[in-house]
C-alpha cells in the first residue's frame, strides 16, 4: 500500500486512512492507494465494513490542482471512486475539515457519510473553471435532487455539516472522536443488517418543466462570459436523461474540455497566484511573524471602522482611537450599523453582533495603545497629520509593535522617518469598504524590517484577506495602474465614445463594473480632489500630473456642474432615486461632444474592441513598468491585485495573465499601433514588454525564471 493511503483493521472494520499533507489532495498516489485498498477490502473475508477517513487538518480537499496542467495519469477519478462504491460491504466516509471537489465526490461514492460538527462539504470546481469531474454531477442529483444539487454546484460555497445533514448529503453529525464515531456507525449498520447503498443506483427527482432553461438564462446573465457553469448545467441535466455510466462519460468529456481552456487556466493561475503572493523572495524561513493578539486603529472614520471589523470578526480585540468623542461615537455607530445590517440579512446572529462589538473598545488617548502588537493608522490623507500620528505612536507603543499606515498615496518612507523605528513601519492599504473588499496591499518601505513585513503578511491572512507586497511608489500597484486605465477611459469620451459605450465594452470583457459607473459609485469628486492635490507636485516628480489639458477632463467637467455620481443622483449617468438604476444622460453626452469639438478633437465611432484594447493594454504596459521598477515582486502579484481589488474577471486571470493569453507579440504590436495613432507619450512600450515579446516569452515565464534564480 502507498504511504499516502494505509489500511488498518479494527474489529472487522477496515479503516482506509489518507495521509497526503497539507490538504490530502487526491494526487495519483492517493488514487492508486484507494484502488488498492478497495481491492484488499473486497478480497478479505474478515472485513465486514469500511471507513474512509483522513489524517491531518482536513478530509480530501479535492483533486491535486497541480496535475491539471500535466494531465491526470491512471487510475482516473471515475475508476477510483467506482471501486469504492462497488464494494459489497458498506463503506462510510468520515469527514472533517473541508471535503471539497474530488474529496466531496469520494464521500458521495461511499455508501454512507458521517461528519464532524465543524466539517464542510462543497463542490468549488466552477471557481477553477471546471465542473465536478469525479462523479459529483451524477451522484449528488441522485442523492438530493437535481435542483438542490445544481444550486450547490453553482454556488460553490461549502455546505456546513448540519445543513448537509438536512439536505441528505450527510447521514449523521458525530460529536467527539470522529473515527470512533464512524466505526460505531459502521457497526450499527452491520447490526441492523444494512448493506451497501449506492448513489448511482438511485433515480433523480426531476425539476419542474423549464427549470433548466431558466437556470441557463440566469447563469448567462449573472456569470456572463463563463462556460463552465453552462457545462455544469448540461452535466446535471444528463443525470436525469442518461444512465449513470453514460452520465459519467459526459461529465468526463465536459470536464476534460473545460480543464485545458482559457477560463480554467486563468482561474488556476489566480488560485496559485494568491498563495504565491504570501511568499517574499529572500525572506528566510527563520524570520517569524510576531504574534498579533491586540490591535490599535487610529482614526474612527469609515475606513478605520471597516478595518476594525476585520479584526473583531477574527476574534482579535481592537482599540479604536480618535481625536474627538464625537468622531469616536460616529465611528462606533457606523460599525454597529454595518453589523446590524448583517443581522438583518441573516448573516450574523444578534449574539455575534454583541460579541464583536465587545471586542472593539473606543479611546481618545494614545496611552491606550501601550500594549497592542499592531497599529493601523487610518486618518485623513495628509502628510503632516500622518507624521504627527506616527510620532505619537512612536512614543506610546511598546517596542516591537508593528506600525502600519493605510495611506493610498503618500510616501511610506517619509511617514516611517517620523518614528525612531522605521524597521517596524509598513503600509497596509485596505480597499473600501474595508470590511468587504479582500485585497490588502502590504507596502514594504525602504527600511521595513523582515519581521515587520512577515507580521503584516501573516495578519492579513489571519483576517482572511488577500495580501500582496508592494514597494513604495505613487499609487502603489493598484492605483498606479488604475490611473492609466482611467486616463484611457476618459480620453475615449472625448474622441466620441459615450460613457455607456465605454462601460458596456469593459463589462462585456468581464469587468465587474465599467470605469465610469465606478466613478459614479465612489464619487466623481473624489478623484478630482486627488488630482487637484497632485497638481501641486513639482513637474516630473512622483504623482505629478502630465502636461495635458485633456487628462481626466470629463470628470472635471462633470464635477463643475455638481454631478458627483450616485450620491447626487447624476454623474456620468442619471440614477433612478428608487432603484439606483443607471441610464445614459444625453446632457452629459452633449457636454463631452461639445467640449471635444471646442478642443479640436475629432469625433468618430469607436468599437468595443478598441475600447477594451486601450484600457487593457494601458494596464498591461504599466504593469510591466511596475515590474521593471521592482514595485511588484512578480507579474502574478499584479494579477492578484486586480482580481481581488478592482473587479477584474478572475476567469481571465488578471491583466498580466490576459496579456500572456493574447500573446505578448500581439500586445506589443497593438501598443505600437496606438503610439502611431494616439498620444505617443502615453504609448511608449515598457522595455520589459518589448524584450519579452521579442523573445517570444511571457510574464508567466518571467515569473518562473525569477523564482528559479
Ligand atoms: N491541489 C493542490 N494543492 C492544493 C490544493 C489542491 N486541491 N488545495 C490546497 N493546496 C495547497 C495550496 O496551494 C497551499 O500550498 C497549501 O495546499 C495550503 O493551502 C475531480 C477536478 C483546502 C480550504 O478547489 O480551497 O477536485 O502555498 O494555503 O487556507 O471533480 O486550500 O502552502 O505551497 O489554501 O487552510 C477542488 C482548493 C479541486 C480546493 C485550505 N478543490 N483548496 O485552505 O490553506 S478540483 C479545491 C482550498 C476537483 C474533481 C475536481 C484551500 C483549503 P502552499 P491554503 P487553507
Amino acid at each position: 500500500m502507498s504511504e499516502a493511503v494505509t489500511l488498518e483493521r479494527r474489529d472487522g472494520i477496515a479503516l482506509i486512512l489518507v495521509d497526503n499533507p497539507p490538504v490530502n489532495a487526491i494526487g495519483r498516489a492517493v488514487r492508486a492507494g484507494l484502488v488498492r485498498a478497495a481491492a484488499e477490502i473486497a478480497a478479505d473475508p474478515g472485513i465486514r465494513a469500511a471507513v474512509l477517513a483522513c489524517r491531518g487538518r482536513t478530509f480530501m480537499a479535492g483533486a491535486d490542482i497541480k496535475e491539471f496542467d500535466t494531465g491526470i495519469g491512471p487510475p482516473g477519478f471515475h475508476e477510483t471512486f467506482d471501486a469504492l462504491e462497488a464494494l459489497d460491504k458498506p463503506i462510510v466516509a468520515a469527514i472533517h475539515g473541508t471535503a471539497l471537489g474530488g474529496g466531496a465526490e469520494a464521500a458521495l461514492a461511499c455508501h454512507y457519510r458521517v461528519a464532524a460538527p465543524d466539517a464542510k462539504i462543497g463542490l468549488p470546481e466552477l471557481s477553477l473553471g471546471i465542473i465536478p469531474g469525479a462523479g459529483g454531477t451524477q451522484r449528488l442529483p441522485r442523492l438530493i435532487g437535481a435542483e438542490a444539487a445544481l444550486d450547490v454546484i453553482l454556488a460553490g460555497t461549502p455546505v456546513p455539516a448540519d445543513k448537509a445533514r438536512k439536505f441528505g448529503i450527510v447521514d449523521a453529525v458525530v460529536t467527539g472522536d470522529l473515527l470512533e464515531g464512524a466505526v460505531a456507525f459502521a457497526k450499527a449498520l452491520l447490526a441492523d443488517g444494512k448493506g451497501p447503498r449506492r448513489a448511482s443506483a438511485l433515480t433523480v427527482a426531476p425539476p419542474p418543466d423549464g427549470w433548466f432553461a431558466a437556470k441557463r438564462a440566469d447563469v448567462a446573465k449573472k456569470m456572463r462570459g463563463r462556460q463552465a457553469p453552462l457545462s455544469a448545467i448540461d452535466a446535471v441535466e444528463a443525470s436525469l436523461t442518461l444512465p449513470f455510466a453514460e452520465g459519467l462519460a459526459l461529465e468526463k468529456r465536459l470536464n476534460d474540455a473545460a480543464r485545458m481552456g482559457t477560463e480554467a487556466r486563468s482561474l488556476r493561475h489566480v488560485f496559485f497566484a494568491e498563495r504565491e503572493a504570501r511568499r517574499v523572495p529572500g525572506l528566510s524561513d527563520s524570520v517569524q511573524p510576531r504574534p498579533v493578539r491586540a490591535v490599535g486603529i487610529v482614526g474612527a472614520g469609515t475606513m478605520g471602522g471597516g478595518i476594525a471589523m476585520n479584526f473583531a470578526n477574527a476574534g482579535i480585540p481592537v482599540v479604536l482611537l480618535d481625536a474627538t468623542r464625537e468622531g469616536l461615537d460616529r465611528g462606533l455607530g457606523i460599525v454597529r450599523g454595518n453589523y446590524a445590517r448583517m443581522v438583518e440579512r441573516g448573516k450574523l446572529t444578534a449574539a455575534d453582533l454583541d460579541a464583536r462589538m465587545a471586542l472593539i473598545r473606543g479611546d481618545l488617548d494614545y496611552a491606550a495603545l501601550a500594549d497592542v502588537d499592531l497599529v493601523i493608522e487610518a486618518v485623513f490623507e495628509g502628510m503632516d497629520l500622518k507624521k504627527q500620528v506616527f510620532a505619537a505612536l512612536d512614543r506610546a507603543c511598546k517596542p516591537g509593535c508593528v506600525l502600519a499606515t493605510n495611506t493610498s498615496s503618500l510616501d511610506v518612507d517619509e511617514i516611517a522617518a517620523a518614528t525612531s523605528r522605521p524597521q517596524d513601519v509598513l503600509g497596509l492599504h485596505f480597499f473600501s469598504p474595508a470590511n468587504v473588499m479582500p485585497l490588502v496591499e502590504v507596502v514594504r518601505a525602504a527600511k521595513t524590517g523582515e519581521e515587520a513585513l512577515a507580521t503584516g503578511l501573516d495578519v492579513v491572512k489571519t483576517i482572511r484577506k488577500t495580501g500582496v507586497v508592494s514597494g513604495v511608489c505613487f499609487g502603489f500597484i493598484g492605483n498606479r495602474m488604475l490611473d492609466v486605465y482611467g486616463r484611457e477611459a476618459q480620453r475615449l469620451l472625448l474622441e466620441g465614445a459615450t460613457p455607456a459605450q465605454v462601460d458596456a465594452a469593459l463589462e462585456g470583457f468581464g469587468m465587474a463594473m465599467g470605469p465610469l459607473a465606478v466613478y459614479d459609485l465612489a464619487g466623481v469628486d473624489v478623484g478630482v480632489r486627488i488630482r487637484q492635490e497632485r497638481a501641486k507636485r513639482p513637474k516630473g516628480s512622483p504623482g505629478a500630473l502630465p502636461d495635458d489639458p485633456t487628462y481626466f477632463l470629463p470628470s472635471g467637467l462633470i464635477v463643475e456642474r455638481g454631478w458627483m455620481g450616485q450620491k447626487t443622483g447624476r454623474g456620468f449617468y442619471r440614477y433612478d432615486p428608487a432603484t439606483r438604476a443607471r441610464t445614459p444622460d444625453p446632457e452629459v453626452d452633449a457636454l463631452l461632444r461639445d467640449t471635444a469639438l471646442s478642443l479640436g478633437i475629432p469625433q468618430r465611432e469607436i468599437g468595443a474592441d478598441e475600447i477594451v484594447d486601450r484600457c487593457m493594454l494601458a494596464l498591461i504596459n504599466e504593469g510591466a513598468r511596475i515590474l521593471e521598477d521592482g514595485i511588484a515582486l512578480r507579474a502574478s502579484d499584479i494579477d492578484v491585485v486586480y482580481t481581488a481589488g478592482y473587479g477584474f474577471p478572475r476567469w481571465r486571470g488578471g491583466p498580466m495573465f490576459h496579456g500572456d493569453t493574447v500573446g505578448l507579440p500581439a500586445v506589443l504590436a497593438r501598443i505600437q499601433e496606438f503610439r502611431a495613432t494616439l498620444d505617443p507619450r502615453y504609448w511608449q512600450p515598457a522595455p520589459l514588454l518589448e524584450r519579452l515579446a521579442r523573445e517570444g516569452s511571457s510574464f508567466a515565464a518571467w515569473d518562473r525564471s525569477r523564482r528559479a534564480a
